[in-house]
């Protein structure tokens, strides 16, 4: 019996749509689910996604946009891309048990942080040639069939499935994506095999549940006690902090931040490996706080490493709050936080609840400490401010250039709404320092601690706000980690450029300044040998750019390092990619200088 007549019916709150072949249900179940974009990368047995796609463009289908691509890296990174910056999912394609390995360390960072993406690879095929359509029919196939392919990837998904005989196709994607869209979220995988994306469907019709029909489970609202708890404790600390990291994936959390930092005058930290913006840079709140250590009472918001232990831990008098959709963290394995009270709940509710229960419990003596401590956090601010512009501009006299003087001009040539990918490792901090961000939305990291996200997620991003400027700031190292060629190609073709900013040390600080600090006593720091941790000369990176009919650019003089920004937003602006490579001592050379 055709699969059609088995499903048609079985819940009359399924739509109908139109498929000849399971394919065809995938892909409309796909856009159903919120996927516009499918990163495909060619393989001889996910043909069906280009016929399913093609097929659904010319007759008005539902599907997504299949874009092709030149690496399995850099099109799960470009998913990512696109799921942060909508947060809405994004899908990808690979061919086999060995597209499946390409997509690499992104699989990683898909699971760190916690994107919503729909990893698929087609399967070799295995029934025996001529029995069914999508049967073996060319002698690789025999290579490509592994025991399980989803054991590849497994303990990087929150779910993974193979199709198979029995599934309802459209219903399989619906479910996928629920599982992924629902908090905490993550990636999914589907291995697809050709025999079951081939399957024809009896009277080109099909039946099934969408993503929404499903239904995503609603964030949850903290009990009222506990918002009270948290609340007096913030009230009638001296010296208050909230410590954040990412719960700016979810934009609607900054402002609800802000309300609550702002009734109480509470400082807000931002860990540097925070995956995106959750408080305004600029905001005299920010950056203003004590260390962990220092604080009295502390409210940790979505962040996966508040403090290093035990120095940096807080006094065990100190009151700690710790606020997460999934505040143990069970994704990662050995963490030894200790809190007072843990919350179950995403940070806008948490903190619209917190702020709500404080307002209804001030006194005026409160709030005249609290106003004392506004006025006291404005000063700190303004002066840090004018601290980190003089050293700026000190270090814009510097040749060779300084990194801080990079970070600098970065934050001078950015639009307000611009979104900058932050991959610049030993030289983020001095980002974070100079962006001046206000907007949620504006700033990102990767999530997780793998090199090669950076081009790729820049990419996806573009391709998901074509009308926004998209900037990358990398290190040499991870920009080579990123298939630059395949993902500048990517941008110039779909018309998605983004500007990377490339800090040229012609060194990975793992291997410099980070074998000095594990061997500080030993012979490669004493012999000044850092083989392995320099690789000077480079590859030139604003060639990259060229390769690709993009605009690359070299700087070594502090003074161009604006003007060649300037000129790479330009060339992007006008549908190139750039390149701005600006050179740097390296990290050997910089350790004797500072
Ligand atoms: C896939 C992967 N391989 C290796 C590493 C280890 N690693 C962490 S930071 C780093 C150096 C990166 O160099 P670069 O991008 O040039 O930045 P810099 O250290 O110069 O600031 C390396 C190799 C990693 N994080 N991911
Ligand atoms: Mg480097």
């Amino acid at each position: 019996m055709a699969i059609q007549e088995r499903v048609a019916g079985i819940d009359k709150r399924w739509a109908e749509y139109p498929a000849e072949e399971w394919a065809d249900a995938v892909v409309a179940s796909m856009k159903l689910g919120g996927i516009d974009h499918l990163f495909f990368v060619s393989g001889s047995e996910i043909g069906f996604y280009q016929e399913a796609t093609a097929k659904a463009q010319e007759l008005g289908r539902l599907s997504p946009r299949l874009i092709t691509m030149m690496h399995e890296q850099t099109a799960l990174n470009a998913a990512l891309g696109v799921a942060m910056v909508t947060g809405q999912p994004a899908a990808t394609a690979a061919h086999v048990d060995v597209g499946t390995f390409n997509y690499g360390a992104a699989l990683h960072t898909a699971w760190k942080g916690s994107y919503p993406v729909l990893m698929t690879s087609g399967t070799g095929p295995r029934a025996y040639p001529g029995t069914m359509a999508g049967a073996r029919n060319g002698a690789i196939q025999w290579y490509q069939e592994p025991r399980d392919q989803g054991e590849i990837l497994r303990q990087y998904t929150k779910m993974d499935h193979r199709m198979e005989g029995q599934d309802n196709p459209g219903l399989m994607i619906s479910r996928l994506l629920q599982v992924a869209m629902s908090e905490p979220r993550g990636p999914v995988y589907l291995a697809f095999p050709r025999e079951a994306a081939m399957t024809p469907l009896a009277g080109g019709r099909v039946r099934f549940p969408t993503r929404d029909q499903l239904g995503l489970a609603r964030p949850s609202w903290p009990d009222p006690d506990d918002a009270r708890e948290v609340a007096r404790w913030l009230i009638e600390a001296d010296n208050p902090c909230i410590y954040t990291a990412n719960s700016g994936r979810n934009p609607e959390s900054v402002e609800e931040l802000v309300r609550l930092a702002e009734l109480l005058a509470v400082p807000v930290m931002q860990d540097r490996l925070s995956a995106a913006l959750s408080f305004p840079s600029t905001h005299p709140l920010f950056g203003t706080g004590p260390a962990p250590r220092d604080a009295d009472a502390l409210l940790i918001v979505e962040s996966t490493v508040p403090w290093i232990p035990p120095h940096d831990a807080p006094s065990p008098d100190a009151k700690v709050a710790w606020v997460d959709v999934d505040p143990v963290q069970s994704r990662y394995k050995t963490m030894e936080w200790q809190a007072d009270l843990w919350l179950a709940v995403d940070a806008a509710s948490a903190a619209r609840a917190i702020h709500d229960a404080a307002a209804a419990m001030l006194t005026q003596s409160d709030m005249n400490r609290i106003a004392d401590r506004r006025a006291r956090l404005e000063r700190r601010k303004r002066e840090l401010e004018a601290q980190a512009e003089e050293a700026a501009q000190r270090a814009g006299h510097r040749r060779p250039i300084h990194p801080r003087w990079v970070a600098h001009q970065i934050g001078q040539v950015l639009e307000p709404d611009a979104i900058l990918l932050d991959d610049a490792l030993s030289n983020s901090g001095f980002l974070q320092t100079y962006y001046r961000r206000s907007q949620p939305g504006t700033v990102f990291k990767s999530g997780g601690s793998s090199g090669g996200w950076g081009a790729g997620a820049a990419f996806g991003a573009k391709l998901a706000s074509p009308e926004r400027d998209v900037v990358l700031a990398v290190g040499d190292g991870f920009f080579m980690f990123d298939n630059p060629i395949a993902a500048l190609w990517t941008a110039a073709h779909h018309k998605a450029p983004f500007l990377s900013v490339v800090f040229v040390n012609r060194s990975y600080s793992t291997g410099t300044t980070g074998l000095r600090n594990t061997y500080p006593e030993g012979m490669a720091a004493e012999k000044g040998n850092y083989d392995g941790g320099v690789f000077d000369p480079p590859p030139d990176y604003a060639k990259m750019a060229e390769t690709v009919n993009g605009y690359g650019e070299n700087v070594r003089d502090p003074e161009e390092v604006g003007p060649a920004l300037r000129r790479g937003l330009a060339a992007v602006r006008n549908g190139s990619p750039a390149v701005i490579a600006v050179w740097l001592p390296t990290l050997v050379e910089e350790m004797n200088l500072s």
